[in-house]
């Protein structure tokens, strides 16, 4: 018995150690070091529901070792003895009403931000668009916008609402910039909206949250948010300078393999929305559904 104690006072002292010796650094927690709206407001949440989750646990655990501590079987001890006691109404009504209460706020408050994050995070700002497609084993971005296309990173303005559709040519997978926001699954035959956005001039790490096979370790990306301008020299610079991805070098691309970051200074007229459509789906554009009247014109969003 003793022993297992030793074990417990043990892991318990580690545990300390590591989150004490790791805890100044912001770096290590990047869910938790949010530099954009959306991953500020899921931050909210996430503290929210862990203080709501608290009211609960915290007197749990806290009567559960009263109550071992009080009323275990041991000589001489004169813990009240009720064998006949059934039930209590105020004490039914006390661990009922308050669980019952938490739901309600956490409820309320889910569903809030939830909606809330359907739209974008800013209304005075004109949106870009960049489509994500997942393949194996690597992210690809195609910009209607710009008709520029990029593999393992995506440059984006900060302050811009940044409008991500999503699929994927390969097993699902799930889209996730930590410092932005939460992750988004991508789905061959699906195409889905996240909105995302970068407060400020940086690099942020992006990944593949899904589990997708042997390369999905390298399903990394990052994402570099810049200057409005800094973000047009960008995207007119590898229209000048980078390889044209075609048909052919699509088909390659999709084809299972590790790639380090690459740009293209254009690609195949409509190819995400026939990716969507290839794979079973029917490609819709998701911001008709936001209730946003954009300005799509010029943008190779399909039809
Ligand atoms: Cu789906």
């Amino acid at each position: 018995m003793s022993k297992w104690i030793q074990t417990a006072k043990f892991s318990f002292l580690a545990l300390l150690g590591m989150v004490l010796l790791s805890g100044c650094d912001k770096s290590k927690f990047i869910v938790l070091d949010p530099k954009g709206p959306v991953a500020h407001q899921e931050l909210q949440l996430i503290i929210i529901s862990v203080i709501l989750c608290a009211i609960v646990i915290i007197p749990v655990l806290g009567i559960f070792i009263y109550i071992v501590v009080r009323y275990r079987d041991r000589p001489g001890n004169n813990a009240p003895y009720h064998p006949e006691w059934a039930d209590s109404k105020l004490l039914e009504i006390i661990w009922w009403g308050i669980p019952v209460v938490i739901i309600a706020i956490l409820g309320v408050y889910t569903a809030k931000t939830t909606i809330n994050l359907t739209k974008p995070p800013v209304k005075d700002v004109k949106p870009i668009v960049v489509q994500v497609t997942s393949l194996d084993w690597k992210w690809m971005f195609t910009y209607p916008g710009q008709k520029v296309a990029t593999v393992n990173y995506a440059e984006i303005p900060a302050g811009v609402p940044v409008q991500f559709i999503l699929t994927s040519d390969a097993p699902m997978n799930s889209f996730w910039i930590p410092q932005l926001g939460g992750q988004e699954y991508t789905m061959p035959g699906m195409s889905m909206g996240l909105w995302l956005q970068a407060d400020k001039v940086g690099e942020y790490f992006g990944s593949g949250a899904n589990f997708t096979g042997k390369g999905f370790a390298h399903m990394q990306f990052r994402v570099k948010a810049v200057k409005q301008s800094d973000f047009n020299t960008w995207a007119e610079g590898i229209k000048k300078t980078s390889p044209v991805l075609t048909k052919a070098g699509y088909k390659t691309l999709a084809k299972p393999s590790i790639e380090k970051e690459l740009s293209f200074s254009s690609y195949p007229k409509g190819l995400f929305k026939d990716i969507v459509n290839k794979n079973g789906g029917k490609y819709y554009h998701h911001m008709n559904d936001m209730g946003d009247n954009m300005d799509m014109s010029g943008m190779d969003m399909g039809k």
